[in-house]
């Protein structure tokens, strides 16, 4: 099976895209290509993060690979955390904080709406292409859930009672950001593999 570089430290999302993208590519991972340090990502839209981190791989490796920028993007802050959505509260990647800054921002806020939104960069073949995957809904008052990461516990998406973090993978995987941009991903690999 053709291999294809997943430029990601973000364990969570590993196993779910891993879980998507079965059978149609193995994938490998940065520490298996000897990229152990984290990749910079300093653009101010998620398209530039996800192209700075995909480009940060192909340059050191010459191999095709993908990366994932994804922001929760929050109606009622403007778009925020948006881009900085791994660093709202602190600078490092710490969940628990992000959420109770969240939640203190939104309080007294009616609306509550905001949507997740992933954009994945490929570099296939040294050709650039860009995916993306959005999912709407609502941020609510208290965390709830134990499955998933990051804002999952707050969010309920459309049509849903149940944050994502009440969810099981395959349950998010079906409808969220990142499952959308990776179907897409994967079925433009599948055209491009078979031709
Ligand atoms: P890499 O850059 O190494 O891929 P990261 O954790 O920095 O990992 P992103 O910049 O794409 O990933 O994501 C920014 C933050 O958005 C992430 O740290 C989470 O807090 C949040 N996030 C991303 N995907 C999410 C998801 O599916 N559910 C809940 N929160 C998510």
């Amino acid at each position: 099976m053709r291999q294809i570089i997943f430029a990601t430290n973000n364990a969570h999302k590993l196993g779910e895209v891993q879980a998507l993208l079965d059978g149609v590519f193995a994938l490998k991972t940065l520490r298996e290509c000897g990229i152990t340090e984290d990749i910079p990502e300093t653009a101010a839209t998620l398209e530039g993060n996800a192209l700075q981190k995909a480009r940060y791989v192909y340059e050191r490796t010459g191999c095709d690979c993908f990366a994932d920028d994804t922001g929760l993007e929050v109606e009622a802050l403007g778009g925020e955390p948006g881009v900085r959505s791994a660093r709202y509260a602190t600078d490092g990647h710490n969940f628990a904080a992000n959420n109770r800054l969240l939640l203190r921002n939104l309080e007294g806020k009616s609306d509550r709406r905001a949507h997740f939104r992933t954009v994945i960069a490929l570099i296939l073949g040294g050709e650039e292409y860009l995916f993306e995957g959005r999912v709407d809904g609502t941020i609510i008052g208290h965390e709830a859930g134990a499955e998933g990461f990051g804002y999952d516990p707050l969010f309920v998406p459309e049509g849903e009672e149940r944050t994502f973090a009440e969810m099981a993978a395959e349950e998010k995987n079906a409808i969220s950001h990142r499952g959308r941009a990776v179907a897409k991903l994967v079925e433009f690999l599948q055209t491009k593999t078979k031709n």
